[in-house]
């Protein structure tokens, strides 16, 4: 019989539902009729943890045996959703396990919906992570994903009265079938106290940390499975846990105090992940998060290589670290010191393993997510660390003064402009910057904004270390799971080729020109957007019309992605439809979806204004239906998979220049819905690959945007006195039409664009600036929609010619231009065909 090379899970349908049935009689003393969806779900989830175990162990193993370099990538945040059906997709076996589940009488979507997204992320920054982890593992890269086990992640979000709620999200409250403690890992991270200096037997410094709390971080890890490679790599994240501390009965009155201490600090450190976005707080637990994981993470990295090599001056070669953005920098000095004070390198010996191993990656440039730490508050925390970013920050200053000498007259305020410690405050960005080897923006506009702008200094004296990384995001999650219909038709058309290499999407093209195919396309998005319409009458009792335009915003709720510019612009078209109510006009449905951050003034405020729009517009007969507004309460990563596959429009509307990439955009194109958006992030990068007839771009240009920005901006009190449309609706906000006669409620959304009451600029994000463009963008929108051939054309070629911005794609090229791994390729195994 002929021999089939198969390196995927071998799976035996027959085992899978015993074993199921099995689980719910071990863990439940039930049969499968008598448990329940969530009990369902724990036995199915351990069924699939048992066959990765197996690929786990054997991933593992064939590691040790090659000894690739492997990439620690650190990060605060991973956005990870939910595991199950994002496993089962990636072992192939998906489709069996659901016919399985049918046949023992349970729906896998039911299933599915039982386990709680693992929010442990805000937003894009999260949310990439997670995509590189899942195109680490496909292409067969080692990696460890490094990150805390936040208690309770991301808040859930409930609206009360058109208000957000935050409500805490007890994500541990249910069992996670595939996470795993490692307690054999433990580590103990230290704080606060002061530091001694003593002289060794050899003469050498010995630097101790004294009168410290400690903290024991203990690993869980989460299986990430590549895509039919057999592969699984690791996500480890720290858990906090006091360290045992002797009989408290014998300790005197200042031991007690410093043990009570201790203890409340291994439970608060991982309470909760600040759910700030693009947002910097200076917060003392920050911090504490921040050398918590990383300290945990470098030992741990330093200890594995030295596990199985005998010199650590030579880690380069197979270690390297990428920084999530600035929040994992301590990492930097960390490491200093474990070379240094345990392996007893020398400075330069440290500095020359910390610079090969070290690469940062730069999310945003907007000033207020900057990391400054008060040196008071960096210091008293971390005070060995401290002593060595100064120490780094002193040598570097030498360097500024080679390269500026004195005689230039500008040394002095390059020193300002640069140095790592000034001013009173740590500066994380320069410290990631000057100890790391590559620095990356993660869109092409976006990193020529950080050269020539941002970071104009530092890539005047470090070129070399400057590169772009364009986003993408992951096809298996983003298609394949999110939009089953499309998926299969892409699928029946090309090949299944494109699970693996995005790239071969293009192959669609020929498509958009077949009637037959076009038909075919839309009638799945019409069935996708029957699947959405379902869910919103189920959350929001809220009919929508699947034939209307499904308009989506759905990301962080933030000014510079003026989602107010959004909801402005419905405001203006009832208008329009109230005072010419023969207007013609194609049916829109407008939907939302945001978190705002707790103490957000202005964008909890554009929630209730949308809101409050919503319910306005949606209770008044007389406009036929032809607006309807839609809040999805609760966005998160599970929701996000319905709502890109039912979308028509994306609106990617930031300010040009401030969102530094995005990856929302990425995933509607994937499911071939048409941006109108401004020439920001990575938007440009997606007109250029679809082609500027096939996307609706308006506004500012981001050189536009800097300019104004440079000369004290521009006064929007001229639009307002010149255009009466405008100024109606800006009115609105003040006179009470939406909030029941109250003038208040939105007044101050109306000074933050008019800045009658405040000193603040006015109309920082050009919201005004920009409104005239954007309405004829609609307008284009509403003309090419009903020319129902072109814009099926336009919807199929925006999958056709999203190959680009695969994760695949971003991950191989930080493996070619920065990490440079070694791709590990399992043995295949052989199976006899049945
Ligand atoms: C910082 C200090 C204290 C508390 C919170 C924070 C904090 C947390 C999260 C600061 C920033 C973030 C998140 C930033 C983020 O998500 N940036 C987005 O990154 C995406 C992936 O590169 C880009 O696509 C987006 O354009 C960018 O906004």
């Amino acid at each position: 019989m002929a021999k089939k090379v198969q390196t995927t899970l071998d799976f035996d349908r027959e085992l899978f539902k015993r074993s199921v049935l099995y689980n719910v009689k071990t863990l439940y003393r039930k049969n499968i009729e008598e448990a329940t969806d969530q009990e369902i779900f724990q036995a199915v989830g351990y069924a699939i943890k048992d066959a990765i175990v197996d690929h786990w162990m054997t991933t593992q193993k064939e590691y040790e045996k090659k000894d690739p370099k492997i990439v620690y990538y650190m990060s605060m945040e991973f956005l990870m959703g939910r595991a199950l059906g994002n496993n089962l997709i990636n072992l192939q076996a998906y489709k069996a396990v659901k016919e399985c589940l049918e046949e023992l009488g349970v729906d896998i979507n039911v299933i599915e919906d039982q386990e709680p997204d693992a929010a442990l992320g805000n937003g894009g920054l999260g949310r990439l992570a997670a995509c590189f982890l899942d195109s680490l593992a496909t292409l067969g890269y080692g990696a460890y994903g490094c990150g805390i086990r936040y208690r309770y992640g991301m808040f859930k979000q409930k609206i009360r009265d058109g208000f957000q709620v935050e409500v805490p999200d007890n994500w541990l409250a249910v069992n996670n079938p595939f996470e795993l403690r490692r307690p054999e890992y433990t580590k103990q991270v230290k704080f606060g106290g002061y530091v001694s200096v003593s002289v060794d037997e050899n003469g050498r410094n010995v630097f101790r940390q004294e009168n410290y709390q400690v903290v024991n971080a203990v690993p869980y890890d989460l299986p990430i499975v590549g895509y039919g490679n057999g592969i699984v790599n690791t996500l480890r994240i720290w858990d906090a846990q006091p360290v045992e501390c002797f009989q408290l009965d014998s300790f005197d009155k200042g031991e007690y105090q410093k043990a009570v201490e201790q203890e409340n600090l291994a439970r608060n450190i991982v309470e909760v992940l600040y759910p700030n976005d693009n947002h910097w707080a200076g917060k003392e637990l920050r911090l504490k998060q921040q050398y918590f994981f990383i300290s945990a993470s470098v030992q741990e990295a330093v200890e594995k290589y030295m596990r199985t090599h005998d010199d650590v001056r030579k880690m380069y070669e197979k270690v390297t670290f990428q920084l999530n953005d600035t929040h994992p920098t301590v990492a930097v000095a960390e490491l200093m010191r474990i070379l240094m004070d345990d392996y007893y390198l020398t400075w330069d010996e440290a500095w020359d393993v910390t610079t090969k191993v070290c690469a940062y990656t730069n999310h945003t440039i907007m000033a207020e997510a900057l990391e400054k730490w008060p040196i008071e508050l960096f210091s008293r925390l971390l005070p060995r660390i401290y002593q060595i970013v100064e120490e780094i920050n002193r040598r570097f200053i030498l360097d500024i003064e080679k390269k500026y000498p004195y005689e230039t007259g500008i040394t002095q305020e390059k020193i300002k402009k640069m140095a790592i410690v000034y001013d009173g405050q740590v500066k994380m960005a320069h410290l990631a910057i000057v100890a790391g080897y590559s620095v990356n923006g993660v869109a092409r506009l976006h990193t020529e904004i950080l050269k020539n702008q941002e970071l104009k200094d530092f890539y005047e004296m470090f070129p070399e270390k400057f590169n772009n990384k364009t986003n993408g995001i992951t096809q298996r999650r983003f298609l394949l799971h999110a939009n089953p219909l499309l998926a299969d038709w892409v699928t029946e058309h090309i090949g299944d080729d494109w699970i693996t290499d995005l790239s071969k999407i293009k192959k669609l093209k020929v498509y958009a020109n077949d009637e037959q195919c076009r038909q075919e396309f839309m009638n799945i998005k019409y069935r996708n957007k029957v699947r959405l319409a379902e869910y919103i009458m189920e959350h929001n009792g809220v009919e929508v019309d699947p034939r209307s335009i499904f308009d989506v915003q759905v990301k962080r709720l933030h000014e510079y992605k003026r989602q107010l510019l959004n909801i402005l612009h419905v405001m203006y078209l009832y208008n329009q439809i109230k005072e010419h109510p023969d207007m013609e006009f194609y049916p829109r449905t407008f939907i939302f979806g945001a978190k705002a951050a707790a103490g957000y003034k202005n964008a909890k405020l554009t929630i209730k204004l949308i809101n409050s729009v919503a319910d306005v517009i949606n209770n008044d007969e007389s406009i036929d239906g032809k607006i309807k507004v839609v809040f999805i309460e609760n966005y998160r990563v599970s929701n996000a998979e319905l709502i890109f596959a039912a979308s028509d429009v994306s609106e990617q509307i930031s300010t040009a220049s401030k969102e530094a990439s995005g990856t929302g955009n990425m995933k509607f194109m994937l499911n071939g819905a048409i941006t109108l958006g401004t020439m920001d992030g990575a938007n440009v990068e997606i007109v250029e690959e679809v082609g500027k007839e096939n996307a609706v771009i308006f506004g500012l240009s981001s050189d536009e945007v800097i300019n104004y920005e440079n000369n004290g901006g521009y006064d929007p009190m001229d639009i307002f006195n010149s255009d009466e449309d405008i100024r109606k609706v800006l009115m609105q906000l003040v006179n009470g039409f939406y909030s029941h006669n109250d003038t208040e409620l939105f007044r101050t959304l109306y000074n933050s664009l008019l800045n009658t009451e405040s000193t603040d600029k006015a109309d920082r994000y050009f919201i005004l600036k920009d409104f005239r463009s954007y309405a004829e963008a609609q307008k284009k929108i509403e003309e090419f929609y009903k020319d129902e051939e072109r814009w099926a054309k336009a919807a199929i070629l925006n999958v056709a010619c999203s190959g680009k911005f695969t994760s695949d794609r971003t991950i191989q090229e930080y493996v070619d231009d920065i990490w440079h791994l070694d791709k590990v390729k399992l043995p295949k195994k052989k199976v006899s065909d049945k």
